[in-house]
């Protein structure tokens, strides 16, 4: 179909979910099937506003709560026209992290979940987002955290009940189609295969355009 669309995927999910690998892998089987394919990872570290928040998930620099949240916004927003502009003209646009991941972890702070949400509205909408899962069994088994800020047990605990809410908020509003929950406890290829799957029908059936986040 000369005029299809492409579509806008996000992964969201705990540290140590597999995610970015999972992402890596989709994008080259996608690659290898011909498809138009672009990565963009959030928090996108490589403009300005991505430099102040590398700075403070390092700990090299101190901001509010309330700051660092509306920069994570910024840099969605300034990726915004370049995620549309490529979707329309034919590109799978894979996004490791979103605004899901915006909301569960400020939420976690301890910022109100209605406060997380606002600045995000109006951002492109997902297609569908794909929301790893991990037993606490097998995130135990996978070896100790990072380095960078959040990445504690406890903080991750906090993110996880977060995440629950968001799910809900997500299907609420924009339909359960949006939001598809897979399990990541399987093998790197197990998890890739249900991920393929999953996947099919929004990389496969032309679209109507983007939609509106929170809207
Ligand atoms: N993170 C990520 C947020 O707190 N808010 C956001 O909007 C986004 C996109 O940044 F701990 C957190 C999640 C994670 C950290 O992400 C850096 P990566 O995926 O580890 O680079
Ligand atoms: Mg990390």
């Amino acid at each position: 179909m000369a005029n299809q669309r492409g579509a806008f995927i996000v992964f969201e999910g705990l540290d140590r979910s597999g995610k970015s690998t999972q992402v890596g892998a989709l994008v080259a089987r996608l690659q290898r099937e011909g498809r138009k394919v672009r990565l963009q990872k959030f928090p996108d570290r490589t403009t300005r506003i991505g430099g102040m928040i590398d700075a403070y998930l390092q700990s090299k620099s101190e901001l509010d709560d309330h700051s660092i949240h509306l920069l994570f916004s910024a840099n969605r927003w300034e990726c915004a026209n370049a995620i549309e502009r490529d979707v329309s003209s034919g590109t799978i646009v894979i996004a490791d992290r979103y605004a899901f991941s915006g909301i569960a972890f400020s939420a976690a702070k301890g910022l109100s979940f209605q406060y997380c949400l606002n600045p995000d509205t109006g951002l492109p909408l997902p297609d569908r987002t794909v929301y790893l899962t991990l037993s606490p069994e097998v995130a135990a088994s996978r070896g100790a955290y990072g380095e960078e800020r959040y990445e504690t047990l406890e903080m991750q605990k906090r993110v996880r009940e977060q995440f629950t809410l968001v799910a809900e908020e997500t299907r609420r509003r924009h339909g359960d189609d949006r939001w598809a929950e897979i399990n990541a406890d399987g093998t790197v290829e197990e998890v890739e295969a249900l991920i393929w799957e999953n996947i099919q029908p929004v990389i496969m059936e032309p679209l109507q355009c983007l939609g509106k986040l929170w809207t």
